[in-house]
């Protein structure tokens, strides 16, 4: 299908989708967000997708919600429905989605744009990249999960600077304080975030999936639900054809052959 604000791409299992809006920073529009959703319904309905990597074209990843949308100022607005409709659905799917996701912010994260990349799974960033959480700047409060992420990832003290002086966070520090997984030099981000989706699309997509699940379950549970998480997942992925095939390439000392199933 052809996209109006997107790139999207899919090979060797991996869908490669990126923010197209270069000369507005990828500045998140209803129609981006709505083919956001539509390009991830697509990647995850099918099968032969195993991961997915999310970037931008130009200097920028996403400068958040465009604010030269008419409709963000407008005096009837209500920006908590434009959260619950739009951007809230998003970042519940991103968090859901039983493929690993990966994001390359290539530049610039700002405002949702920054949270966005957030609530990916692997986060890695380009050496000339940076976060800032923009909200304060125009009166608005972290969104996008930002006020849940941010003290998960780099502690209270970190957070809650960052939210209310919205100072720009450079990739190397992002990855000092633990924000993201990695800094890499800008001409190899690409090269190297594609790699690294393509090696997680070889691998058991359905452990992955559980994995991701629940880790992310850790943050809200006791030990003790979390051990019935662990359970559950355990039970599942035992079932599944990658796990025999597992074993059975340990057992004949060879590299095992994961289908995803
Ligand atoms: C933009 C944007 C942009 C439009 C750069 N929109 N054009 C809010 C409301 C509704 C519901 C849900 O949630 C939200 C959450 C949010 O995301 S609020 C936060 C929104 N984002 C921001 O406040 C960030 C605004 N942008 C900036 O502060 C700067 O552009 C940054 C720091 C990201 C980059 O600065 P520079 O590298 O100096 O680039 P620039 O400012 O010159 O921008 C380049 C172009 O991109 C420029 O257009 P122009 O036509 O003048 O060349 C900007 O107007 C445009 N642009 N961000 N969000």
């Amino acid at each position: 299908m052809a996209y109006e604000t997107l790139l999207v791409d899919s090979a060797e299992g991996v869908t490669t989708i990126t923010l197209n809006r270069p000369d507005k920073l990828n500045a998140f529009t209803t129609t981006m967000l709505g083919e956001m959703t539509l390009a991830l319904d697509a990647a995850e309905k099918d099968d032969a997708i195993r991961a997915i990597l999310i970037t931008g074209t130009g200097r920028g990843f996403c400068a958040g919600q465009d604010l030269g949308d008419r409709k963000v100022i407008s005096d009837d607005i209500d920006l908590g429905a434009s959260l619950e409709e739009r951007y809230n659905p998003l970042v519940k799917r991103l968090r859901a989605l039983p493929k690993p996701i990966i994001c390359a912010v290539n530049g610039v994260a700002a405002g949702a744009g920054a949270n966005f990349a957030l609530c990916c799974d692997i986060v890695l960033a380009a050496e000339s990249a940076s976060f800032i959480q923009a909200f304060a700047r125009i009166g608005l409060v972290p969104d996008c999960g930002g006020t849940w992420l941010l003290p998960r990832l780099v502690g209270h003290a970190r957070a809650m600077a960052l939210a209310l002086t919205a100072e720009k966070l450079d990739a190397k520090r992002a990855a000092e304080w633990g924000l993201i997984w990695k800094v890499i030099p800008d001409a190899e981000l690409m090269t190297e975030a594609t790699a690294l989706a393509r090696q997680l699309a070889t691998q058991p997509t359905r452990a992955l999936g559980l994995t991701k699940l629940a880790l992310q379950a850790s943050s809200t549970h006791s030990l003790d639900s979390q051990l019935d998480i662990e359970r559950d997942a355990q039970r599942e992925a035992g079932r599944t054809e990658d796990y025999r095939e597992g074993v059975a390439a340990f057992r004949e000392k060879r590299v095992p052959v994961f289908k995803g199933r």
